[in-house]
């Protein structure tokens, strides 16, 4: 018996939680996934989008909507750019450790959209221009998986 996840949003709950720190990537991100989830079949009322100050406030926020039970899905998006700033190292791994935390011990696909990349064009590329978008990207792994985890359960 294969199971593959399709790709249909119709029956599905999804959150979003996004930072607001470097605002010019994330929102793109989060408009991206949006893109994603509602042609796929995504209802506007089906979709809860968090906004948090940084990356490193992401795993408390996405824990707390696990907890609620009431997404198939949840999806972090972030930017982490290390430019001059020594903190990135800290933000990234609190960032990626604590979204891994929530994905294993919740249960629930939570989705890991945080870019962290050396430059800031290199998260711009990565935020709708010449290697795609992040958020679009993690929304069609939230579908995929949401729909998957939910085959295993019934049968
Ligand atoms: N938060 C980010 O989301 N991206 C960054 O690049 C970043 N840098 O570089 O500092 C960042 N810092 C803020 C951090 O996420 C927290 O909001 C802050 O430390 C308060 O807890």
């Amino acid at each position: 018996m294969k199971l593959v996840g399709r790709l249909n949003a119709e029956n599905l709950n999804i959150a979003i939680v996004v930072s607001r720190f470097n605002d010019f990537i994330t929102n793109p991100l989060c408009e991206g996934a949006k893109d994603c989830l509602y042609r796929h079949g995504l209802s506007e009322k089906n979709l809860t989008e968090v906004w948090v100050p940084g990356a490193f406030e992401i795993p408390l926020a996405a824990k707390t909507l696990a907890a609620t039970k009431q997404y198939d899905a949840i999806i972090c998006l972030g930017a982490i750019i290390r430019g001059s700033t020594a903190h990135f190292d800290h933000v990234a791994s609190a960032a990626t450790s604590g979204i891994a935390q929530v994905n294993q011990e919740s249960g629930i696909p939570t989705i890991f959209g945080v870019l962290t990349t050396d430059t800031i064009e290199q998260a711009i590329e990565r935020a709708g221009t010449k290697a795609g978008n992040k958020g679009w990207e993690s929304a069609l792994t939230a579908i995929e998986m949401a729909n998957v985890l939910n085959m295993v359960k019934e049968r």
